[in-house]
């Protein structure tokens, strides 16, 4: 009987620990550099993505904390689990940005794939130098003297899931955007607390006003706090709007800017 061959004189023999010690070596750079941000983004929707992607073209250092495993937040279901969104006019350039194919349905109505979507936006928040910190929820902000967030409590979402006794750790970052969707998880932290943050509650479904209004409910609500997406409008006291998506990049893109300038201060 013949025996199976599995190593060859020049092959590279690999090393189970060597893998494992490759991982805990580069992922402890990247904690300990990305451990102090210019600008943390909390969730890995739509909106937090484009943000991502933004921020990460303009040199920024980013950080997305994403309490899920996967980044794409509820883009990946489109409407009722069928994986298409629609995208208006006012929003067309970013899927051209991204490099998101589109139909026109009726006039005026883009339809892409949900996934090519969430794919594209993450593929370039990656190649615009983004990190990502998945199965890391934000439990806690820092808040001191000056009376502005300052930085991020987080722990793993496991940890959370078991109910373990187990302390966070904190990050520093210089602006915080809230981008956790209808939750506006966040800006919820920050008044619960004592922060002064009004939080006026989503209202019901509108899409054109939802998407109409969503560009002025991005902003900063409390010092060095943003919202975006879905907790922009939620924080506004604003409609929803169902499967259309142009309102969660352009305020993606918003947020970004609103960042950007806020940095330069
Ligand atoms: C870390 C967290 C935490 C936490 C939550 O819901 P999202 O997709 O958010 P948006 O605003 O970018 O997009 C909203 C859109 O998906 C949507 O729901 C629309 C358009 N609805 C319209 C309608 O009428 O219903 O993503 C938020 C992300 C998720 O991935 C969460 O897991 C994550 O935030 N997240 N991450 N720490 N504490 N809380």
């Amino acid at each position: 009987m013949k025996t199976k061959v599995y190593e060859s004189e020049n092959k590279m023999k690999l090393d189970e620990v060597a893998i494992s010690r490759a991982i805990v070596s580069e992922q402890s750079k990247v904690m300990l550099d990305y451990y102090d941000l210019d600008c943390a983004i909390v969730g890995a929707g739509p909106s937090g993505l484009t943000c991502a992607a933004m921020l990460g073209e303009e040199g920024l250092k980013v950080g997305v904390i994403e309490k899920k495993l996967s980044v794409g937040g509820g883009m990946w279901g489109g409407g009722m689990t069928f994986p298409r969104i629609v995208v208006q006019e006012e929003a067309r350039r970013l899927l051209d940005h991204f490099g998101i194919k589109y139909r026109e349905y009726e006039s005026g109505y883009f339809v892409s794939s949900s996934v090519e979507a969430v794919a594209k936006i993450t593929s370039a928040a990656c190649d615009a130098g983004a990190e990502f910190f998945n199965l890391t929820y934000v439990e806690d902000v820092v808040i001191k003297g000056d009376n502005r967030i300052s930085g991020l409590v987080i722990n793993q979402t496991p940890i959370q899931m078991t109910g373990l006794h187990i302390d966070p750790l904190t990050l520093a970052t210089k602006v915080t955007i809230d981008a956790t969707g209808h939750d506006s998880v966040v800006a919820h932290l920050v008044r619960d607390k004592g922060g002064s943050v009004e939080i006026k509650g989503e209202g019901f479904m509108w899409a054109d006003r939802a998407e109409s209004n969503i560009l002025s409910h991005t902003k900063e609500i409390f010092p060095g706090l943003i919202v975006t997406g879905m907790a922009a409008n939620a924080v506004g006291g604003e409609t929803r709007m169902g499967p259309v998506f142009g309102g969660m990049l352009l305020s993606g893109e918003k947020a970004a800017k609103l960042a950007k300038s806020a940095l330069k201060k």
